[in-house]
């Protein structure tokens, strides 16, 4: 396919504006009561994401046909659906139906790799004049029977396996069972695109690329040079620069076909891409945008999820991002996934709600992760119950604590399954009964209610969404930034401490708190004598 250039500014009124959510269909909720989450369970809660809770864009974990080793990262058939998550029909039902509420569905399009299981890799693997073998990475050992270079596994040990049959290495960036696909054979490239296409004419809005700094290595395998910063206590992975193994230069030019396929679906520019990108470095990130705005829509920040919770360190992240950033490019900020602890795990519940207000507030697109608006919190998987993969290849690193079932209601399984007795694929949380959507929505100061009516706020406010962002000095622990849209200023302060803290902005005069993430005492306040509770965000209206 002939990629045409895209236009500058070309990103769409609703990811500009959007509020993505991502869904882990495993866990969202189980229609057929097989104790695994599904399409259908997705179609179910549409009025809770659109209306009760108020995003607007759901991010689809991987549904196609998968081999479950990553929970659906290792692909087995890029065009079908995977029976434990439905089929073809419910799809299709899903996306109308998220049209109908008015949301955009992104899905998760994983193109770095497939399932070792996948007929393309069989073939591969079955001799090395079979056509598909040039479809994967595949090079000598070293003369002593080494393999070829020294790159890592993101998951533990070598990224080679050896195999027997074709006397090769060949390349898994992540686990031994997802062999990595060579996306410098333009026979992959088009297979791939293709399965993009399939998706997106049945009606999804965009794409999430998984992996997508990998696709591009270096082409004469060349090693990776040892990090100079690198301290023994930190995962091995990171003794590494990986400046061959991931994000060769020539990963600009794939972006760049990327979006030119995108955009030749119509209208023109309204599919995007986001790429999950880790590069922390962040000159080197935002050239992900593209010189002519013309690469990915986005690539993921996790500068905020990476960094340290302080006031000082959050507001140097968002800062740096701010200063970086063109007037075109889409901010965007996340503080969970279904790769990482919870937030009410890491920072606790108190500042959990700080979290929610920081991400609402700030400009740009904001990634929230199912489950992190009633607070839910990472869950001890018993040695015996887990699923995740990466738990075989580097044991302890396994993700299902973050990935256990919503909890719906107070009901049998939380609400998550319709199932009599079903044996849950994950055991849900111990303090499901307490902690669960119903009794939250029931709570006028609950975690649920505090995202709620930000998310409402954010909706009905053109400043939250559109105006520019300027850093304000508070006070010690504290992080303050005014957004400002024509006459309007709105004040967000944000007590990154669990004590009492006041300040005096004297220069703001009086202002209109609208929302405390106490949940409380909105109203006329004077600046000058300004007093932010344990823990206490507030959203300001200066008048
Ligand atoms: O993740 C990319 C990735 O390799 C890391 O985020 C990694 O999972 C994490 O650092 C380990 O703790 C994407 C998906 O989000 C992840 O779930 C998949 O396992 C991975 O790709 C492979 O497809």
């Amino acid at each position: 396919m002939k990629p045409e250039p895209a236009n500058r500014n070309s990103n769409p009124h609703w990811l500009r504006t959007a509020v993505i959510y991502e869904v882990y269909i495993s866990s969202f909720l189980d229609s057929n009561g097989d104790g695994f989450g599904d399409l259908r369970g997705v179609v179910e809660k549409l009025d809770y994401l659109s209306s009760t809770l108020g995003v607007n864009t759901i991010w689809l974990t991987p549904f196609y046909k998968s081999a479950m080793m990553d929970m659906g990262y290792d692909i087995v058939d890029f065009k079908e659906v995977d029976k434990i998550f439905g089929n073809m029909e419910s799809f299709d039902e899903l996306i109308s139906e998220a049209h109908l509420h008015g949301l955009k569905v992104v899905v998760d399009f994983v193109p770095n790799h497939t399932s070792d299981q996948h007929p393309w890799f069989i073939k591969s693997r079955s001799s090395r004049n079979n056509p598909k073998h040039n479809w994967y990475v595949w090079a000598d050992a070293k003369s002593n029977g080494e393999p070829p270079n020294n790159w890592l596994s993101v998951f533990g040990g070598s990224a080679w396996e050896w195999d027997q049959t074709t006397e090769q290495y060949y390349l898994h960036s992540h686990l031994v069972e997802q062999p990595d696909l060579n996306w410098r054979n333009p026979e992959v490239k088009n297979a791939m695109l293709d399965a993009a296409k399939f998706w997106l004419e049945r009606g999804a809005d965009g794409l999430r690329i998984d992996s997508a700094e990998r696709l591009m290595k270096d082409p004469e395998f060349k090693n990776n040079p040892p990090n100079p910063k690198y301290s023994s206590d930190w995962n091995i992975f990171n003794s590494q620069l990986h400046i061959n193994d991931t994000r060769h230069q020539d990963i600009h030019k794939l972006f760049r076909e990327l979006r030119g396929f995108l955009d030749s679906f119509q209208p023109k520019g309204s599919k995007i891409a986001i790429g999950e990108t880790h590069a922390a470095d962040i000159c080197l990130w935002k050239t992900y945008y593209g010189e002519n705005s013309d690469e990915l829509n986005f690539p993921c920040n996790f500068a905020l999820m990476r960094s340290k919770w302080s006031a000082q360190e959050i507001k140097e992240v968002v800062c740096l991002l701010e200063d970086s950033l063109r007037d075109e490019d889409v901010p965007n900020y996340t503080l969970g996934n279904h790769d990482s602890s919870r937030i009410a795990s890491k920072y606790g519940f108190e500042q959990a709600r700080i979290a929610a207000m920081l991400l609402l507030t700030l400009r740009g697109v904001p990634t929230l992760y199912y489950g992190d608006e009633i607070g839910m919190t990472d869950v001890d998987i018993p040695p015996g119950q887990k699923k995740d993969g990466l738990e075989k290849q580097s044991k302890g690193n396994g993700r299902d604590s973050c990935r256990t079932p919503m909890q719906w209601d107070s009901s049998n399984n939380a609400g998550f399954s319709r199932g009599k007795n079903p044996s849950l694929w994950l055991p849900l949380s111990k303090n499901h009964l307490k902690n669960n959507v119903e009794p939250q929505l029931r709570d006028s100061g609950s975690m649920l209610n505090l995202y709620r009516e930000l998310l409402r706020y954010r909706k009905s406010s053109l400043l939250l969404q559109f105006g520019s962002f300027k850093v304000v000095d508070v006070t010690q622990d504290c992080f303050g930034y005014l957004r400002i849209w024509k006459n309007q200023k709105v004040l967000v302060l944000l007590n990154f401490s669990h004590q009492k803290r006041e300040a005096s902005l004297s220069e703001f005069g009086e202002g209109e708190k609208i929302i405390s993430t106490y949940m409380d005492g909105v109203g006329i306040i004077n600046l000058t004598d300004l007093i932010l509770r344990p823990d206490e965000g507030v959203i300001i209206e200066i008048l």
